[in-house]
């Protein structure tokens, strides 16, 4: 039973929007350190991203042992992933026992969408109002909203027509689709439509793939985790998530520092074919400079090209699946036999790049004059990356600001923390900081931790309110766009610059300096009594140091052979 809260109930801690992984982990931690929070939660479960994305092979793409919470050791000890790669009721299942772990449900509300917070600068307060007609105060307000939660929905003509269902991969029924026997469409090629293509032709009768642009993807070989692999993960687990904090993304596998450029053509190729029979997103890490060098990222780029020249048979299908573009400069995306789907009689590969889709009908999709008929579309074309799911909630500052005023050109916040004229609203993984390019659930910990303690140091010297200084919030702004700069990957229209989203300002969003990095950062900027930030309260009561109570975990060590500042500035920073 959820304890309600009320608009004259007393005066919340703090208001957790969103239970997935990082509202889940918020309220575990607010409680733990004795605060009153209250979380709200558009679906019916917890889970967030895994709760929604339940279509055909969605699971994810880091390894099960490490895409997961390492806060408690006991849990890391009694919980058993199945296969390398958790498949997403597994990885729900998790969220849920996480929950139930925890106690967590009490706390929060289900099937309510917050649709405003405002901060009341008299009481000092946020006042959060949901669709339900809640309208709750709290002294904090912590966005743990999602980094791809707001499905892209783009315009069609004619769409309303359809006669059959159009399904989006983010929002997927809970029954599941039996799609035996159909004419199924599917519109995009990233992440979500690669894994869910060959599951789909299994099942389809006739598949139309409508794709605009080619996708670079590395083989997952997936398999079963045996219970002695497990064990052997299990008995140095701390080691393990300790090398992985260390590590860039956040997640620990072998890379190779070397330039790809420096090694002869024998030994790249080697080392290409070992990192391919390895699999999944860790092939990028086969040399430090692809991401840096576009010479060297052409011979990844290549090797990749070749590869699906091998596996397709019809020598036109495998030129158009071939990406043109920089590899690995979109989200890479890891997939169980997706070329080899091409080589079935009934799946076929349409060409939307350069006519696209010009319309529905109500029998199918019209490109280039030709009438494809259908039954069923499947929608895999992504998210508002980064600040959609912001953008669904009027958020009202100081003076009246809102946020997607602020935002308008471009997200701007410190630490991808908070934001100036935001007082006590935290963003966990918000732009301008890893999020997305690190492990999420190690990006997640570290925000809620930092944030955590930022609070519990608050109340340690009675101070109401914290806000980023403007001279801070644009250094670190001006540095998330300074280091974008180095890597190839700024290079492209990704859903990283917002470029998938007509009209969205082309800002390259998460902080690609590295995940040990930022966290130093996060814990110099803390240890200097956060430094860049205004709090309305003595920074000590005596002349004595800020008390600060950084968790432990965090204190991570650059591991200097991998990656240091000094290597962000040579360009060897191996982002994955
Ligand atoms: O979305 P996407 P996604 N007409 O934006 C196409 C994470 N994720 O849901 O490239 C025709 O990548 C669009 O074409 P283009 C992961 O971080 C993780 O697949 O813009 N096509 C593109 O092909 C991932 O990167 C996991 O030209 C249109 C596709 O739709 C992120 O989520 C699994 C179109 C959208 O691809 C997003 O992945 C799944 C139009 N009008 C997702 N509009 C794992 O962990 C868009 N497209 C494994």
């Amino acid at each position: 039973m959820t304890d309600r809260p009320t608009e004259t109930g007393p005066i919340l801690d703090a208001v957790v929007v969103g239970a997935g992984f990082a509202g889940m982990y918020m309220l575990h931690r607010l409680r733990d350190l004795g605060f009153t929070a209250h979380a709200f939660e558009a679906g019916s479960g917890v889970g967030g991203t895994w709760y929604w994305n339940r279509y055909p092979g969605a699971r994810c793409d880091v390894e099960s042992m490490q895409y997961s919470f390492s806060f408690s050791e006991e849990m890391d000890q009694e919980w058993d992933w199945s296969e390398k790669y958790a498949p997403q009721p597994e990885i729900l299942a998790y969220a849920n026992h996480v929950a139930d772990r925890f106690d967590l449900r009490r706390h929060i509300q289900f099937e309510t969408r917050v649709t405003a917070a405002t901060f009341d600068e008299k009481k000092r307060c946020w006042t959060v109002e949901t669709d339900r007609g809640d309208k709750v105060s709290a002294k904090f307000c912590i966005m743990a909203v999602g980094c791809l939660s707001a499905p892209n929905r783009p315009h069609f003509d004619g769409i309303e027509d359809f006669r059959g269902p159009v399904y989006h991969t983010g929002e997927w029924p809970h029954d599941g689709v039996d799609f035996t026997g159909l004419r199924v469409g599917v519109i995009g090629t990233g992440s979500s439509a690669i894994q869910s293509i060959p599951i789909i032709a299994q099942q389809a009768a006739d598949l139309t793939v409508f794709q605009r642009t080619a996708t670079y993807t590395v083989p997952a070989w997936n398999e079963k985790l045996t219970p002695e692999y497990r064990q052997s993960v299990k008995a140095s687990y701390p080691a393990l998530r300790a090398k992985a904090r260390a590590r860039p993304t956040g997640f620990y596998f072998p890379f190779n520092m070397k330039s790809a450029l420096e090694a002869t053509p024998e030994e790249r190729e080697k080392a290409y074919e070992e990192a391919w029979a390895r699999g999944g997103l860790p092939f990028l890490g086969a040399f430090g400079d692809l991401l840096f060098d576009k010479a060297a990222n052409d011979t990844i780029a290549e090797f990749a090209r070749r590869k699906i020249r091998e596996i397709v048979k019809d020598p036109a299908t495998a030129k158009l699946l071939s990406p043109d573009n920089v590899f690995g400069c979109k989200r890479l995306c890891v997939d169980t036999g997706y070329f080899a789907t091409y080589n079935l009689p009934h799946v076929k590969l349409v060409d939307v790049s350069r006519t696209p889709i010009e319309r529905f009908t109500g029998n199918g999709i019209v490109v280039d004059g030709n009438e494809y008929p259908l039954d069923a579309v499947v929608s895999a074309t992504g998210f508002a990356a980064m600040t959609g799911s912001f953008d669904k909630i009027r958020i009202t500052g100081r003076n009246g600001l809102t946020l997607a005023d602020k935002w308008r050109a471009g997200p701007r916040a410190y630490l991808g923390l908070a934001s100036v004229g935001f007082p006590n609203l935290f963003t966990i993984t918000g732009p301008g900081s890893p999020s997305v390019l690190a492990s999420m659930i190690q990006a997640i910990e570290q925000h809620v931790d930092w944030i955590g303690d930022c609070m519990a140091h608050m109340r340690d010297i009675g101070a109401e309110t914290i806000e980023p200084t403007l001279e801070a919030e644009d250094a670190w702004v001006e540095h998330v766009n300074d280091v974008s700069q180095v890597s190839l990957r700024s290079t492209c229209s990704s859903w990283y610059v917002g470029a998938n989203i007509p009209g969205r300002p082309r800002v390259f969003m998460p902080y690609i300096g590295g995940f040990p990095v930022y966290v130093q950062k996060c814990n110099e900027v803390m240890s200097a009594g956060f430094e860049g930030f205004v709090l309305d309260a003595p920074r000590s009561a005596s002349n004595a140091e800020p008390k600060v109570r950084l968790t432990e975990r965090w204190r991570v060590p650059l591991d200097i052979d991998v990656i240091s500042p000094a290597a962000v500035a040579a360009k060897r920073v191996p982002v994955v």
